[in-house]
Parts: structure tokens; C-alpha cells; sequence
């Protein structure tokens, strides 16, 4: 079944005449339209897409099976004007993406017999569980992410600062085919590896010092997310340690993993691992999360998540350790979950903790 016709179904089960669709990755789900612009209007038989002047053309081209809409010098009038014309009464719209004053500009006027119903989930429901054409653009997006970590990794030398690392690693990316970056590169060195999202900046690389480097390529809208920790020099033995016992933890969850599983079974894999050796304090965020046209999506992989993970999601598994004022280690792998088992979409090595 098309996506649009699995998006009606739920339409259906909602008794919904129409719904507008206002995120903008929805949107490209949708519809297939790439510009940063515009509002699917969505009924059981129709399918608009309203946007400006800019993306007319653009719009004709990428957006098949969906009717152009031409956008006037205000956007929500324009949809006013739209519904008008559909007659619906029962439309929803995206919770978690109209601001309030979007929705006061949209209701400002609009017929009173319409209901405007808020809806969570709807797309995102559909989005779980990825196509094969969407497994192959996050395996792409992942391949250029191993790329470039190899190529950045080799840059490392005295001197360098966590901004130069995340530079030379998002230039590696672009020129190896991604269009961007799937979220900010984070690089920490040395104990700010303890800060599991820093924000690299002008600390400059010394002797012994942790890398932590936590990036991903963007690919045709589709996103990776890869972590690697190496060490500058020579490792001691407790970063050796940590090391190893993080691996162990990704290892045997990375084996337990197959379709079915609740993402909490999977996520306390990974979690007893690291609890058992006396750090469960030190492990502060969730196993994984899903990764696809959005860098977080659902379903997660942890404490909270107690639905069963479905085959042919894409999830990361990400175990860390962080100790204060000393520095931390995370590991972070993008997998495809399968019937019986997993299929690793990332190859950047991991199996001891690399010297440089
Ligand atoms: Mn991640």
C-alpha cells in the first residue's frame, strides 16, 4: 500500500475528513517534495500541496499524484480558502508542529461548522518501520559517515582543537556525497568526553586525551548517527577498562537484538552490563533511539519504551559511560532490526580502543 493510502486509512480510524500536514518531514514523506515550505491538505480522495511562488515548479515536478495549490502572500488564508472550497468539517492537524499563532491565523475566519482536530503520531506511526529505498539511503548516509570518520580520524595531530576535528569531519562528509550534516558534530576531548552532547570548541588536543566524536551524514533527507572514542597517545589502563566494558555492553545487546523485543527488554540488555560492573549511575540516557528522516524518532530503545520494536526499524545502540572530571566513552552503531537478528549499518572499527 502507498503511503498515502495507509495515512488515509488511519484518516478513516479517526474519522477525519482531512488533515493538514505541517511538518516539514512529514511533508517529504509524503509527498516526496524536498523545499522548506509549504502545507499538504489531505482528504480521502484529495491531495493538495499548498506552497509560494518559489516552489511551483519545483513542487510539479517531485510531488506526483498531489494537486499544486498556489500559495498567495498569506499562507494560512490561502488554506482557509482551500477547506472553503472542500467543504470539510472534520479536519485534523499536527499537534506537535503548528505553533499557537499558526493555528490562530488558520481558525481566524475559518467556517464555523469546521472542527480542527489535534492529531499526534499520524505520519510518525508510518514512519517506524522503514522501506527497503529508505534502508538503502540511511545504509548510503552511514557509508559516508564511516568515510569520513576514517578520513577526519587521521587529521588528528598535535595542535588540533575539537572545532578543527568537527570541521575537517563535516567537510569529509560533504565531499563524500552527503548533502549535510544529520545534526551537529559533537567532538570532546579529554574529560569533557564526560559531557555526552558537547559542543566542540577551542580545547586543544594533549597527550592521553580521550576523542569522542558523535556525527552523521545527511543523505537524500535521510540521516546517519555514528559515535567513536579513540584516545590521543597511549591509553591507561582504566580508559582501556571503560572501554572494553562499554564494547561489551553494545556487543551482547547488538546480538540480543531481533524484531519483537520491547525496546525496554533491549535497552536493559546493554543496561545490566554496565550496572553490574558498578556504573549504571553513569549511563544516563537511553540504549537508542530511531533514525530516518529525522535524526530521534521512535520507537526508542529504553527504559521507557515498552512496545516491541517492529523489523525493519532502524535503530542506534549507543551504550556510554561518562565519569566526571575524567572523561567518558560511548560507542554508537546504526542497525537495521530484522526477524532474527540485526544487519550493522555501520563499519567503522571499534574492536579495541584505538591509539592514535
Ligand atoms: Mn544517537
Amino acid at each position: 500500500m502507498s503511503r498515502l493510502e495507509n495515512l488515509r486509512t488511519r484518516l478513516r480510524e479517526r474519522e477525519l475528513e482531512g488533515v493538514l500536514i505541517s511538518n516539514g518531514e512529514n511533508r517529504r514523506y509524503l509527498s516526496d517534495f524536498t523545499g522548506s515550505s509549504g502545507v499538504l491538505v489531505i482528504g480521502i480522495e484529495e491531495a493538495f500541496l499548498v506552497t509560494d511562488f518559489r516552489y511551483w515548479e519545483q513542487a510539479a515536478l517531485e510531488s506526483k499524484g498531489f494537486e499544486i495549490f498556489k500559495q498567495g502572500p498569506q499562507l494560512w488564508a490561502s488554506i482557509r480558502e482551500l477547506l472553503q472550497k472542500l467543504n470539510w468539517e472534520r479536519i485534523g492537524f499536527e499537534a506537535g508542529t503548528l505553533t499557537v499563532e499558526e493555528f490562530q491565523k488558520l481558525e481566524d475566519g475559518i467556517n464555523p461548522k469546521v472542527s480542527l482536530t489535534p492529531v499526534t503520531d499520524l505520519v510518525e506511526q508510518l514512519r517506524r518501520v522503514k522501506e527497503a529505498r529508505e534502508v538503502e539511503l540511511i545504509a548510503r548516509a552511514a557509508a559516508i559517515t564511516d568515510i569520513a570518520w576514517e578520513k577526519a580520524v587521521a587529521r588528528i595531530g598535535p595542535g588540533v582543537k575539537e572545532r578543527d576535528l568537527a570541521l575537517e569531519f563535516d567537510y569529509q562528509l560533504r565531499l563524500n556525497g552527503a548533502e549535510g550534516n544529520a545534526f551537529p558534530t559533537i567532538v570532546a576531548f579529554g574529560p569533557r568526553a564526560a559531557l555526552p552532547h558537547a559542543a566542540p570548541g577551542g580545547k586543544e588536543i594533549r597527550n592521553g586525551d580521550f576523542v569522542l566524536l558523535d556525527g552523521g551524514a545527511l543523505y537524500e533527507g535521510y540521516c546517519a548517527d555514528m559515535t567513536r572514542t579513540v584516545v590521543f597517545g597511549k591509553a591507561d589502563p582504566e580508559q582501556r577498562r571503560i572501554y572494553e566494558l562499554v564494547l561489551k555492553a553494545q556487543l551482547e545487546a547488538l546480538e540480543y537484538i531481533r524484531a519483537g523485543l520491547t525496546g525496554r527488554e533491549i535497552d536493559c540488555k546493554a543496561r545490566e552490563v554496565i550496572s553490574q560492573a558498578g556504573y549504571g549511575e553513569n549511563f544516563g540516557h537511553g540504549l537508542g533511539h530511531s533514525v530516518g528522516l529525522h535524526i530521534h524518532e521512535n520507537p526508542r530503545l529504553s527504559p521507557h519504551e515498552s512496545g516491541p520494536i517492529p523489523q525493519g526499524a532502524v535503530v542506534t545502540v549507543e551504550p556510554g559511560i561518562y565519569l566526571p572530571n575524567w572523561g567518558g566513552v560511548r560507542i554508537e552503531d546504526l542497525v537495521v532490526v530484522e526477524e532474527k537478528g540485526i544487519h550493522n549499518l555501520t563499519g567503522s572499527p571499534k574492536d579495541r580502543l584505538l591509539e592514535l
